[in-house]
């Protein structure tokens, strides 16, 4: 069985978030999601139109998310990787390297283009 991880915030969840959960979920057998929480998005400075449970159930509903988590903080995933014997981590390329350094293959897929929660957010 192959699992894979992701993390995000998801707010204003949009087709850029879903082609990702897709093509990640695409990658094997189980999907855990981690969603970041308030506290969390306040940590990474990003200002959410909406709380973590609605951006939580929104995951929660797609049918080929196996799992949501909290994500709390940046150092969780480690453990993450451990906790559900993780295979693969998965990010779009803005992070292209970043988490490198754990102990399990990472894909960082090309981001949607035309497509952010900045630009839903701004849109009048
Ligand atoms: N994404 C994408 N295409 C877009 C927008 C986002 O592929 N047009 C991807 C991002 O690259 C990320 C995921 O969707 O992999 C979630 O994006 P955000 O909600 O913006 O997540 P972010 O704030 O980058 O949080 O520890 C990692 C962080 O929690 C990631």
């Amino acid at each position: 069985m192959v699992k894979i991880i992701t993390y995000g915030t998801f707010d204003t969840f949009h087709y850029g978030h879903l082609e990702l959960l897709r093509k990640s979920k695409a990658l094997g057998d189980f999907l855990v999601v981690a969603v970041s929480t308030d506290e969390f998005n306040q940590l990474k400075g990003k200002q959410c139109k909406f709380t973590y449970e609605t951006r939580k159930s929104w995951i929660e509903s797609l049918r080929f998310v196996d799992i949501v988590i909290p994500e709390e903080n940046w150092d969780q995933k480690t453990n993450d990787i451990e906790k559900y014997n993780i295979d693969i981590l998965t990010m779009g390329d803005d992070w292209k390297g970043k988490f490198d350094y754990l102990q399990c293959r990472c894909i960082y897929f090309p981001r949607s283009h035309g497509i952010s929660s900045t630009q839903i957010k701004h849109l009048k």
